[in-house]
């Protein structure tokens, strides 16, 4: 008789899998397991509504009111105090980070503070939501610097390198939810029968033969001598140039998602023609940062151009970067030609 122990088809829960790698750590106390499961439910609750995204307009002039006594909100308000009010009480936090608050978000003095700051984009992809195209929700948690009390302004400026852990949320035609606490990268499927994420893309490894390319070419006249010349390269100008199909969603979670199973390159460089954003579109510490620690661990590389993306001290908490990011030799490419070309 086959025992329960060896019966085959074990399924693997977030929780169970977050634990198991807390396992790997045997000075680990349970709080970043905790706080990454606090964000897995976070992104339950906000896939829930993100299915509703287009009734939004409907059901706010018709005046709906939530179970908190609020009226309808909009899609990326709603995922903002959702990921909030999950982890403003739970003394795992020093402060929040997110891109809807010019400021460290501080934790109420009613509630005690932790060791981790938890760095978040809420909705990235916002201007697609009322086109019913994907969007996604990323984070980074980094442990603070300071020793105790609220967290201050150092504790949330830090390089990708000291991340705790950084993931992923993406509300596709299924919700996905992918990190690392730099064991690898592991992605999970919601089940939306059951309610909870399943592991279904174990240790993603980015393959060795690339296939897309993402970016907008629409500011394809705006970039860089070097940048343009890149692009020259995805699309076969050279004998060696990989054979590249193009494929840009302007949900960076989104593409960075497709480019991480399939291979391939994401970038979003400097707009030399608009001086008022001299480094580009995206934020280092809640969009770069955290899916270069992902593409890293997945065998890949993200850079802005001249350096890791890692590796950049952020100076301000809002700081842009450019960003190249996806299968190692053609982000190492993208900066081969920027330092030959600028
Ligand atoms: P957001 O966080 O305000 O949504 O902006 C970030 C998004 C990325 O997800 C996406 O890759 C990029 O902006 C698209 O920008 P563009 O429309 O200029 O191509
Ligand atoms: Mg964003």
């Amino acid at each position: 008789m086959i025992t329960k122990t060896e019966e085959p088809g074990q399924i693997m829960t977030i929780e169970r899998h977050i634990l198991e790698e807390q396992r790997h750590h045997p000075e680990a106390t349970g709080v970043l397991t905790q706080l990454l499961y606090d964000i897995a439910l976070a992104g339950k609750v906000i896939a829930s509504r993100t299915v509703r995204a287009g009734l939004v307009e409907i059901l706010g002039q018709t005046g709906d009111i939530n179970v908190q006594g609020e009226m309808v909100q909009k899609l990326d308000r709603f995922a903002d105090l959702t990921i909030y009010r999950l982890n403003d009480h739970t003394g795992r936090l020093a402060a929040l980070v997110s891109e809807e608050d010019q400021y460290p978000i501080p934790i109420p003095e009613k509630y005690p503070c932790g060791k981790y700051i938890l760095l978040y984009d809420p909705i990235d992809g916002s201007s697609n939501i009322d086109y019913n195209i994907p969007v996604g929700t990323i984070f980074a948690v980094h442990r603070r610097i300071t020793a105790e009390g609220p967290g201050t302004l150092e504790d949330t400026l830090q390089p990708g390198n000291n991340l705790a852990a950084a993931g992923y949320i993406l509300y596709g035609s299924s919700t996905m939810l992918v990190y690392s606490t730099g064991q690898g990268v592991h992605g999970f499927t919601l089940d939306p029968q059951v309610g909870e994420f399943l592991l279904s893309h174990p240790n993603i490894r980015i393959p060795d033969k690339p296939a897309y390319f993402s970016a907008n070419l629409g500011y394809r006249s705006r970039w860089s001598e070097g940048v343009a010349r890149f692009t020259d390269y995805l699309l076969g100008a050279e004998a060696e140039s990989p054979r590249l199909s193009l494929r840009y969603v302007g949900s960076l979670a989104a593409d960075f998602h497709r480019n991480l199973l399939a291979g391939g390159v994401y970038y979003y460089p400097v707009d030399t023609k608009d001086s008022k954003k001299p480094q580009g579109k995206l934020r280092l510490a809640y969009e770069a940062a955290p899916l270069a620690f992902l593409a890293e661990q997945a065998g890949g590389y993200a850079s802005d151009g001249t350096r890791a993306i890692l590796e950049i001290q952020p100076e301000v908490l809002h700081q842009r970067t450019p960003l190249f990011i996806g299968s190692r030799p053609l982000v190492e490419k993208a900066e081969e030609l920027i330092r030959l070309h600028g």
